[in-house]
């Protein structure tokens, strides 16, 4: 069967690794048109070059700043002009910064999630959505986190962020109840992705140790399910997702070998 999505445009945010980079070629292997957003330009262009290779869909790319309103704005403006509005958004740009506890913290690190997870995901969603209504269809997919349902010690303003995303998914898909346009939340637990050396700044050892002993889930299986949620029939919304690799049952419960 063709999937659903087939022939639709997706723009998917923060797609130059991990969770994004695996959204994006699930969604290709799908018959999506891409366009692909992330600061760091190489990355995106082999990704593309790549996907475009082993498919028949369309991949534009965008060295985006998500923190940037004005670039965003008149990415979108450019984007929409050129190929109308997406037909799929998936806000998945994010990272955590540092694992310090609150006195002790340093600021920068919280302005980045906060300016990146937060605000970026505001950015995107309102350059792109006024022209999904109008058309009166198209799907939202904020990815979050199960940090937006539980909190653990140096993770405060990270949750705090991944929190609002859940307010943030909710919030706007009551906004948008009675047009076309659906909005969804996929929150994974712990995944196996360049996340964790970004939060260690880079130190290995410490990235390497937030999946030792245990099997993490992979960007292909949050893909997989962000898949589920797109290809669900026009009349349904699933509109909140948890996923969890079976060793792990919560934040604070991670079933490690040789424990
Ligand atoms: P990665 O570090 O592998 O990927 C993060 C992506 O976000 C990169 O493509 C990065 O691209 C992009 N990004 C970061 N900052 C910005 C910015 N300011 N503007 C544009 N793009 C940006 O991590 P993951 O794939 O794991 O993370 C993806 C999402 O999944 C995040 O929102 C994260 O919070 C969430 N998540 C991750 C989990 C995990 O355990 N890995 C679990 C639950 C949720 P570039 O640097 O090129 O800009
Ligand atoms: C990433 C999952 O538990 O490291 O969002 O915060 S966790």
């Amino acid at each position: 069967m063709t999937p659903r999505i087939a022939g639709q445009l997706a723009l998917v945010t923060g797609a130059s690794s991990g969770i994004g980079e695996a959204i994006a070629r699930r969604l290709a292997g799908e018959g999506a048109n891409l366009v692909l957003w992330a600061r760091r330009a190489e990355r995106l262009t082999r990704l593309a070059e790549e996907i475009a290779a082993q498919s028949r869909v369309t991949v534009d790319t965008g060295v985006v700043d998500v923190r940037d309103y004005d670039l965003v704005r008149g990415e979108a403006e450019r984007l929409i002009a050129a190929l109308g509005a997406p037909d799929i958004l998936v806000n998945n740009a994010g990272l955590a910064a540092g694992m310090a506890l609150v006195h002790d913290a340093d600021v920068d690190d919280w302005d980045r999630m906060i300016d990146t997870n937060v605000k970026g995901l505001l950015y995107v969603t309102r350059a792109f959505l006024p022209a999904m209504v109008e058309r009166d269809s198209g799907q939202v997919v904020n990815i979050g986190s199960i940090a937006g349902r539980q909190v653990y010690p140096g993770g405060s303003v990270y949750a705090a962020s991944k929190y609002a995303v859940q307010a943030i998914t909710e919030g706007t898909n009551l906004d948008v109840l009675g047009t076309g346009v659906r909005v969804s939340g996929v929150h994974p637990g712990l995944v196996e992705t360049e996340f964790a050396l970004v939060r260690f700044k880079g130190d290995e050892g410490r990235a390497r140790a937030v999946y030792k002993g245990m099997e993490p889930l992979t960007g292909a299986d949050v893909a997989e399910v962000v898949s589920y949620v797109l290809n669900a029939p026009p009349h349904i919304n699933v509109a909140d997702v948890v996923l969890f690799a079976k060793a792990q049952g919560s934040v604070h419960h991670i079933h490690r070998d040789g424990r």
